[in-house]
């Protein structure tokens, strides 16, 4: 639960998703991650920023994570390849949550119908949950979550 009325989201994309809707249409959909920031622009109250980024770079997205902690931003992360292995990651994103604000994985796809690798996630256990499967509504439903809990 955080205490302050939530006046941004922080949208954290990890390795690949960059090329959402010009590659893999069969599996992550034909939209990118322009009309992914549209459609959640588009989900949330005036006066609620959604603030979107991606990034191939461990180093940027855990940098993000120390952003999160000192603004007091919650945070809608989809950890995308970064999820089955990077105890960084991991570590960043238990800074957020210990600190009293959400942070919700996200997945496109459901990773436990794919190969094995991706059944294993270092990230669910420090995250305040988990949505996986939806598609983009994955992250809608995310920040849908984090605006509910915050009243
Ligand atoms: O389903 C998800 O959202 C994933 O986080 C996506 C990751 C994958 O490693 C996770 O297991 C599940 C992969 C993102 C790769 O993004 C691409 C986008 C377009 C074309 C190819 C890859």
């Amino acid at each position: 639960m955080t205490s302050n009325p939530v006046t941004r989201v922080l949208v954290l994309n990890g390795p690949n998703l960059g090329r959402l809707g010009s590659r893999e249409p069969e599996v992550y959909g034909s939209g990118n991650l322009s009309d992914l920031e549209a459609l959640l622009v588009a989900s949330v109250p005036s006066g609620v920023e959604i603030d979107l980024r991606q990034t191939n770079d461990e180093a940027e997205l855990i940098d993000w994570l120390h952003e999160a902690v000192d603004s007091a931003s919650p945070v809608v992360l989809n950890p995308a390849a970064f999820t089955h292995y990077s105890y960084g990651l991991r570590d960043a994103a238990a800074l957020v949550t210990k600190a009293g604000l959400p942070l919700v994985e996200v997945h496109i796809t459901n990773p436990h119908t794919r190969e094995s690798f991706r059944h294993d996630s270092v990230i669910s256990g420090v995250a305040t949950g988990v949505i996986a499967g939806f598609g983009f509504d994955s992250y809608r439903l995310a920040v849908d979550h984090i605006l509910r809990s915050a009243r």
